[in-house]
């Protein structure tokens, strides 16, 4: 079994779909093995999406990580990452499938409603920043 972090992001809560992309992630079978509730500071959004320290959009990313609250989510299942990404959709909007969480929901580039880790590593370094060791 594998293991990846969901992120539920500020347009979900203002959105009122958390149920909803819950409820999707429970359907396709993920196990839920932890959850956490928070306001993200700025410097703990910095250092989540450091990777992108120098693109244009940073900024932007930041500020919208930070207009409201998050949820994290660790699941558990049979090739996770991968099929966690499948079932979110691709990061550019006319890229999305219809299915999919953003391909279903979401319009926006930086207003995705949800982040997966794309990777066993960035999974780990992730879920370090949100949990803790
Ligand atoms: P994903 O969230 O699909 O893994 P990343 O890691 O490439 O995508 O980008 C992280 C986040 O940065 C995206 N979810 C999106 O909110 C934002 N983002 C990515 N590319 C752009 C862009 N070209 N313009 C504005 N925001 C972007």
């Amino acid at each position: 079994m594998e293991k990846t972090l969901l992120i539920l992001k500020p347009d979900a809560f203002k959105r009122n779909l958390v149920g909803e992309i819950i409820k999707r992630i429970e359907m396709k079978g993920f196990k839920i093995v932890n959850m956490k509730f928070e306001f993200l500071s700025k410097e703990k959004a910095k250092r989540f999406y450091e990777v992108h320290k120098d693109k244009i959009f940073f900024n932007d990313l930041i500020n919208f990580m930070i207009s409201g609250p998050i949820l994290s989510i660790e699941v558990e299942g049979e090739n996770a990452i991968y099929l966690m990404r499948k079932l979110i959709g691709a990061t550019k909007p006319e890229e999305r499938e219809m299915g999919s969480i953003r391909g279903d929901l979401a319009i926006g580039l930086t207003d995705n409603l949800v982040h997966a880790s794309d990777s066993k590593e960035n999974y780990e370094y992730e879920r370090k920043i949100i949990f803790g060791n």
